[in-house]
């Protein structure tokens, strides 16, 4: 992850330690200080933006990074130290736009109520229910009981596909025939995890495009009859840019409470960890790391902001 901001970053100094040098140069030998007119932050910082966008960082997030830099660096000293200073700024900038959750708070508000149930939404193929057995494993590990909704009635095989997770993790998986209605799935999974008296829900759904009104529908429906106590988007790490738009969709129609950016680990680029949050101004909680069910880390504003920046 990152590798070419990264690249771009080390451009981006060496173009300005040359506008610092010519600066000092043309004047005093002792001059240590320049200031970085606009025009001049404009265009060494153009080559940035435009790495930014190829990395399918959304313009919003490019937008406001560039606002806050300009205030921070134009028209300030920019002292020889300016690596630093340019590095705080970028980190500065960069961390207003990420939203995270502590993963013990996140574990305390599930503790909070019996049983807490959770919703996954999200498009085809974009990691639900993968993610969703990850997160049971790390729940049960927490000492949580689960039982696990199989509210895919859609796709063939999803029944199974789960049934192997549940199987293998020691998880009950409720589940109904084929073409049924999820909701009475999902309903029927929250009562056996009050007669159980279980911990956690997790209902699994159907994949959908977000253009896709009946299944949105039948997410909504599901959603008035298991009454989630929150909702994750699961975000395919490798959509680009188009991930930005799906979670705004899935949030204003279904509503997102936490975001797992799912297959982290084959993302070279970086672009969907550094925007999806943003668009929704929601946290995102894990990362998914890989298909066994240890891949699930819990997300970390610093030590993402440490890949990107750290010196
Ligand atoms: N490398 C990697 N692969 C992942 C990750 N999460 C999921 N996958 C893989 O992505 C593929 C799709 O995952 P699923 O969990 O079936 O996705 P889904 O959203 O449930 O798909 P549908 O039910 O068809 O909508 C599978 O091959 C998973 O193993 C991850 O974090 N990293
Ligand atoms: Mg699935």
């Amino acid at each position: 992850m990152f590798d070419f901001l990264k690249k771009k970053l080390g451009e981006i100094f060496k173009g300005v330690e040359k506008t610092v040098n010519d600066a000092t140069k043309s004047v005093e030998k002792t001059i240590t200080e320049a200031k970085l007119d606009r025009k001049t932050f404009d265009s060494i910082f153009w080559n940035f933006e435009m790495a930014l966008l190829e990395n399918n960082v959304s313009s919003e997030v490019v937008d406001n990074v560039k606002l806050e830099l300009g205030n921070k660096l134009v028209n300030t000293s920019v002292k020889r130290d300016f690596k630093k200073v340019i590095f705080d700024a970028l980190r500065s900038a960069f961390g207003n736009v990420l939203f995270e959750v502590k993963i013990d708070d996140f574990l305390a508000k599930v503790r909070s109520k019996k049983p807490f149930i959770i919703m996954f939404v999200g498009i085809n193929g974009s990691g639900k229910t993968t993610n969703l057995s990850k997160l049971a494993s790390f729940l049960k590990k927490n000492k949580l009981s689960c039982v696990i909704a199989a509210g895919d009635t859609f796709r063939a095989a999803s029944i199974e596909q789960l049934k192997i997770h549940g199987d293998n993790l020691g998880i009950k998986v409720v589940n109904g025939e084929y073409g049924c209605d999820s909701a009475s799935v999902a309903f029927d999974a929250v009562k056996h995890a009050e007669s159980s008296k279980l911990d956690v829900v997790l209902i699994d759904t159907a994949g959908r495009l977000q253009s896709d009104t009946n299944l949105m529908d039948e997410l909504l429906k599901i959603k008035r009859v298991a009454k989630p106590d929150c909702v994750i988007f699961v975000a395919d790490s490798l959509t680009g840019n188009d991930v930005v738009e799906q979670a705004k969709v899935f949030d204003k129609k279904i509503g997102v409470d936490y975001v797992i950016l799912s297959k982290s680990d084959v993302d070279s680029k970086g672009g969907a960890v550094l925007s999806v949050g943003y668009a929704i101004k929601k946290p995102i909680i894990f990362l998914g790391t890989g298909q066994s069910y240890n891949d699930l880390k819990p997300f970390s504003k610093s030590e993402i902001l440490d890949k990107l920046f750290k010196q």
